[in-house]
């Protein structure tokens, strides 16, 4: 099977082109991605020389490089690729609709075209499948939820921030293709991923590695907010069982009830780090700040099997662990220092 996977040197991209290699010896990986300050080649220097891993510099949004990766034949597409953060995405939304909008849009035409050039569009049973697109989603597309209450595939999309309106429109692009032009499309919804390689601008990796400078860790608002967290390798083994076998034209969603307040992860990793509290900052809260997530995963355990393995203290110990043993990996980010390293070998970005 020949794999799109497009934002494969970004965090979750990264873990799972990782874990598909490994789990599946039968995969050839195809990784496009721009490299924005949020892909780092580092994050997949192990794999740099597998023979199973190509690597191609550049973005969902150029249709002539897409269709030519197309044009060499895929079999399957992931679409990681996306601006990811909230915050930024309220100080500018713009490059999250270009990438998170328009950037899914110049993918879904290109699998629409191959699809119909080379299959004639036609519906294939489950094993014979030669294509199907799988749309990377999240749980913050259906807004918040109040102290009740768990969000499941039928829940109403209610985005709150420019970030989730951009992958909620994504999401219906992608259902869309599918209602019009036959594409098999799955879309998964997971809820906040954490695990080794995720750019410290994110809440785990962001007070890991400021705990560990003695740096002060900003809290937004009253620090009550909750959200659903699932280790990255069960999200990764989520997606390999949604690419074997799920039905297209429908949405998983990916959560392993996960739910902790901002605080008590932060006093957790605090405790793991021999740290103290006193490094806790309330600072001026997020706008439009989510209160809470909570993900219903019941219709993935009970179509494809799946279940989390990792518990979160368990997967937190371990993340935390990796952060103190990669040092330099985050501390040349925090630097600044990889930013100029690409900017000489890529030019802008
Ligand atoms: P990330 O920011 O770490 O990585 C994004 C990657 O996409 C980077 O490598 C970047 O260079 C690449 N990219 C950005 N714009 C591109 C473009 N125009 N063309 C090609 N590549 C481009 O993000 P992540 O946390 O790994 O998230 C991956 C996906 O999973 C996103 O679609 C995100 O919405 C979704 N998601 C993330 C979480 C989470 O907790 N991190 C949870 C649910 C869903
Ligand atoms: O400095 C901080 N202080 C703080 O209190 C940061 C960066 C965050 N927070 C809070 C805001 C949220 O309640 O922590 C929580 C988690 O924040 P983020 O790590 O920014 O994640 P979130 O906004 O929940 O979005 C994430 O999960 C869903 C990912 O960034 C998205 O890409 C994914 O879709």
């Amino acid at each position: 099977m020949k794999l799109l996977v497009t934002g494969g040197a970004g965090f979750i991209g990264s873990n799972f082109i990782r874990y598909i290699l490994q789990a599946r010896p039968g995969v050839t990986v195809i990784n496009l991605d721009k490299l924005t300050y949020a892909g780092n080649l580092e994050n997949l220097a192990d794999l740099a020389d597998h023979p199973r891993h190509a690597f191609i510099h550049g973005d969902i949004c150029d249709r002539r490089l897409v269709g030519e990766i197309f044009s060499r034949g895929v079999d399957a597409v992931i679409n990681f690729a996306a601006e990811s953060h909230v915050d930024r995405s309220i100080m500018d939304a713009s490059p999250f609709i270009e990438t998170n909008v328009r950037g899914t849009q110049v993918l879904l035409d290109a699998a629409a075209e191959y699809w119909k050039e080379r299959f004639g569009g036609r519906a294939v049973a489950g094993s014979e499948r030669p294509v199907i697109f799988i749309q990377v989603s999240t749980d913050e597309v259906y807004g918040s939820l109040g102290s009740e209450g768990r969000f499941t595939e039928e829940s109403p999309l209610k985005p709150s921030s420019p970030y989730s309106a951009s992958k909620a429109a994504a999401d219906l692009l992608a259902l869309a293709y599918h209602h019009t032009h036959g594409l098999p499309v799955v879309i998964t919804r997971c809820s906040n991923n954490y695990g080794p390689y995720q750019f410290p601008e994110k809440l785990i990796p962001l007070m890991i590695t400021s705990a560990l400078e003695d740096k002060p860790l900003p809290m937004y608002g009253d620090g009550l907010n909750v959200r659903d967290w699932l280790h990255v390798e069960d999200h990764c083994r989520a997606l390999e069982l949604v690419l074997f076998r799920g039905r297209p034209g429908e949405i998983y969603n990916i959560g392993g009830h996960g739910e902790r307040t901002n605080l008590e992860v932060v006093r957790v990793i605090l405790k793991l780090l021999g740290k103290p509290e006193s490094l806790i900052r309330f600072v001026k809260d997020r706008p439009g700040h989510d209160r809470r997530y909570a993900i219903d995963p019941s219709k993935i355990t009970r179509e494809l099997g799946w279940r989390p393995r990792h518990t979160f203290e368990e997967g937190l110990a371990a993340t935390v662990e990796w952060y103190k043993q990669n040092r330099s990996w985050w501390e040349r980010i925090k630097s600044g220092a990889y930013r100029e390293y690409y900017q000489k070998m890529y030019g802008a970005i």
